[in-house]
């Protein structure tokens, strides 16, 4: 496993080159803390040089005469060349993200599934004729944007690119990719999979930096038609504020403090599963993560136990070790984040029933490595049901009603996703209706689809990335109207 730091150029204009400062970054395991790569440290010169070069791609590139069968058919090679490179991007993300190897490869999977969704989509795009009034014949087509900001997180990188590269080719427009300072490797070897499919020079740009200094630089250049952003809520908010300035179109995936609901009536071992998995899967640096369990009173203590039971089969170690279930959060500033969110729910008065600290086996010393950890007795008003851990800390609530399980679900700034378990189909109708949020599991948790849309309401974002919808987030809408009467309007 012990590998050579490997250098690796960003992309800018068709060329693999070096940041503009000459400045690098080391990337490192989060699982033992060895560098793995040198990556360029970007900055503003570099994001001006890729957006000018989008721009450039976008108003006098070949791109704009590229059909859409082709933009199709490019978007297919994409996801080809992703297929045959998996076993190193999934590696790759264990090495700079952390996940277990299992969860890498299935990313992976779903992001060469994105490009060849929206490869299909790529010829579906249409408009439509409305019948208006007089004599005239009204049109409607789409257009794409022009040069679009596209900046991710650390906890899905290829996955998290894909989604918003995938759309936003196939809707014909350019792009400037800013992958997370942390985990930029597979943004990285996604460009010559670019280059090899042949994506012309200028048309996806991918520079490597950090928030400040080079994600704000692309949030505000006022050369960049539409910023899409997924991260935390604070930075939402400094990216929707900097993309005000030429008042780009903006789409935002941001945070969750997502409700998991099971009522007593539900399949219990299965709820079970769904509560641990929708917890602790990506060590709970997952926007949708159920971090909130709301059970039912009645099952509440018995639930506690049967998931406390099942706490052992999530082996935490290093991704690439087999049957590891559970890998190092990204950085040793996350885990601390976290360890502080443990310190407050013992101070708040939540009981810790497990986890709650690094593991004792020594071996995992240099990584950073944290218990997967439930609290229960919490109530809605602690930091720790209130505020995004992103790690592995699940706060248990315990209801006595329908009416109030809905309400302590919905008593959040969030709303991105929540859960519902019951085997009363009507029941779980009921609540999904009250839940205000974007995205709803009945009786499972956690399955994502490209053909279903993922956002937010409330803080959690605005705007919808995925099915058909996520296309729209990368699309012009243009009236076109024709006077079919050739006489003057002799108005005046
Ligand atoms: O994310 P940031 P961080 C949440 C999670 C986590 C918290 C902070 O709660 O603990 O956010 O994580 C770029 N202008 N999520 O700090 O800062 C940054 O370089 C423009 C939820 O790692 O949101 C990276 O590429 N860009 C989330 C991206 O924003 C800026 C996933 C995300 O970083 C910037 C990750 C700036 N001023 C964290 N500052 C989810 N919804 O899935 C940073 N960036």
């Amino acid at each position: 496993m012990a590998q050579q730091p490997r250098n690796y150029k960003m992309m800018i204009g068709g060329e693999f080159v070096t940041a503009a400062s000459g400045k690098t970054r080391e990337i490192r395991d989060p699982g033992n803390g060895h560098v793995v790569a040198i990556v360029p440290e970007g900055g503003k010169e570099d994001i001006d040089a890729a957006v000018g070069k989008a721009r450039q791609a976008f108003d006098h590139g070949p791109w704009k005469q590229t059909s859409a069968l082709d933009r199709g058919k490019l978007l297919f090679r994409i996801a080809d060349g992703i297929r045959a490179n998996a076993a190193k991007l999934a590696e790759l993300e264990v090495l700079s993200c952390g996940k277990p190897l299992a969860e890498a490869e299935y990313d992976i999977a779903d992001a060469a599934n994105c490009f060849e969704f929206y490869g299909g989509m790529a010829t579906k795009i249409h408009g439509e004729t409305m019948q208006v009034p007089a004599n005239s014949l009204s049109f409607v087509v789409r257009e794409p944007i022009g040069v679009c900001g596209q900046i991710v997180p650390w906890n899905y990188p290829l996955l998290m690119s894909s989604w918003k590269l995938a759309p936003a080719l196939a809707a014909g427009n350019t792009c400037v990719l800013k992958p997370s300072e942390l985990t930029p490797l597979t943004a990285l070897e996604l460009a010559s999979i670019l280059v090899e499919a042949g994506v012309p020079s200028g048309v996806v740009n991918i520079v490597t930096g950090p928030g400040p200094g080079c994600g704000d630089a692309l949030s505000a250049h006022p050369q960049v038609d539409k910023i899409a952003f997924t991260g935390g809520t604070a930075t939402g908010r400094h990216v929707m504020n900097a993309a005000a300035g030429n008042l780009k179109k903006v789409s935002l995936e941001l945070g969750g403090k997502n409700p998991n609901i099971v009522f007593a009536d539900a399949d219990f071992e299965a709820a079970v599963d769904g509560a641990l998995f929708g917890a602790f899967a990506n060590q709970g640096e997952v926007c949708s993560a159920g971090s909130r369990l709301l059970v039912d009173r009645k099952i509440h203590k018995k639930f506690v136990e049967a998931m406390v039971k099942k706490i052992p089969n999530i082996k935490v170690g290093h991704g690439m070790t087999p049957g590891v279930k559970m890998g190092p959060v990204v950085s040793r500033l996350h885990l601390e984040k976290i360890e502080g969110y443990v310190a407050s729910g013992i101070a708040e008065g939540a009981k810790l029933v497990c986890g709650g600290k690094r593991p004792s086996d020594k071996s995992l010393a240099g990584g950073n490595f944290i218990e997967p950890t439930i609290f229960d007795d919490v109530t809605p008003s602690m930091k720790i049901a209130r505020e995004e851990i992103f790690g592995p800390v699940l706060a248990v609530i315990p209801f006595d009603t329908e009416e109030e399980a809905i309400q302590i679900a919905n008593d959040t700034e969030y709303g991105l996703a929540a859960g519902v378990w019951s085997r009363d189909i009507n029941r779980a109708l009921r609540v999904v209706r009250e839940l205000r949020c974007g995205i709803t599991w009945i009786n499972t948790y956690h399955p994502t689809f490209n053909e279903m849309p993922w956002g937010g309401y409330k803080q959690s974002g605005t705007g919808r990335e995925l099915g058909l919808y996520g296309i729209e987030e990368y699309l012009e809408t243009k009236q076109v109207n024709i006077n079919l009467d050739e006489a003057p309007i002799a108005w005046y």
